[in-house]
């Protein structure tokens, strides 16, 4: 059995994804990010960087993991789905996981701090991120022209950029320009795993009420300053 500790966000839905995808045994433990809970003792002993998500592996003498790429790469090792065994194959997958992790994560990330959450619109740095975010689903489109999945077969790698890409509004860039990627993200939205992935810890689908949306908002912007 594993615990899953987790929010609603795109790094959060990596590892609720992945676990679902891999028919593991999970419970979650929700963490309230805007109440800080992220920083509390106990959390930070699990997971030292204070964030969302970790895992601790019950059947495993309790061991804990933290970094949403880590825990993907070690439940796919666990589990022997979602990633070759080959060195070729899974360099491959690791190449496009990375890809998420050091690029569209971290671009998106800011993009979606200084577009949607800082109330002062501070032009250079919205154009910086959001223009590094277009280039970013531009490799992904060119690469998606001729490859069915990111790495070979459907893996972590394909789970961990979906996770992020979907959240392009929050960012304010359109993915309509990049037809395969849209062909992409469309086809990983319909496997029932992703679905059941994405309401965990609850369901906030990104139709979201307003109300509950400037919620999150708000939460966001005080984790931010
Ligand atoms: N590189 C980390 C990033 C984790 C991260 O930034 N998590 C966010 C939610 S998506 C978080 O916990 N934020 C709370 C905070 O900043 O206090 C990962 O991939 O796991």
């Amino acid at each position: 059995m594993i615990t899953l500790y987790t929010s609603a966000t795109p790094n959060g839905h990596k590892a609720s994804v992945t676990l679902e995808e891999m028919g593991l045994a999970y419970t979650v433990q929700p963490i309230k990010l805007s109440e800080g809970t992220q920083k509390e003792p106990w959390f930070l002993a699990i997971n030292p960087n204070g964030r969302i998500p970790a895992i601790v592996d019950h059947d495993e003498g309790d061991f804990a993991v933290f970094e949403s790429g880590a825990i993907m790469i070690y439940l796919a090792e666990k589990s022997g789905m979602f990633m070759p065994a080959d060195a070729k194959g899974r360099s491959r997958v690791l190449q496009w996981l990375m890809f998420q992790m050091g690029g569209i994560g971290p671009m998106m990330g800011q993009a979606n701090v200084f577009f949607r959450y800082f109330p002062e619109k501070i032009q250079p740095a919205i154009d910086r991120y959001q223009n590094e975010t277009k280039r970013l689903f531009g490799v992904l489109d060119g690469h998606l022209a001729h490859s069915e999945f990111l790495a070979g077969d459907y893996s972590i790698a394909d789970i961990a950029n979906f996770c992020w890409v979907r959240i392009h509004d929050w960012s304010g860039v359109d993915i309509a320009p990049f037809p395969n990627l849209k062909r992409w993200m469309d086809q990983i939205a319909k496997r029932p795993a992703v679905q059941r992935g994405l309401k965990v810890p609850e369901d906030t689908s990104l139709s979201d009420k307003d109300q509950k949306k400037e919620e999150l908002i708000q939460s966001a912007r005080k984790l931010l300053v």
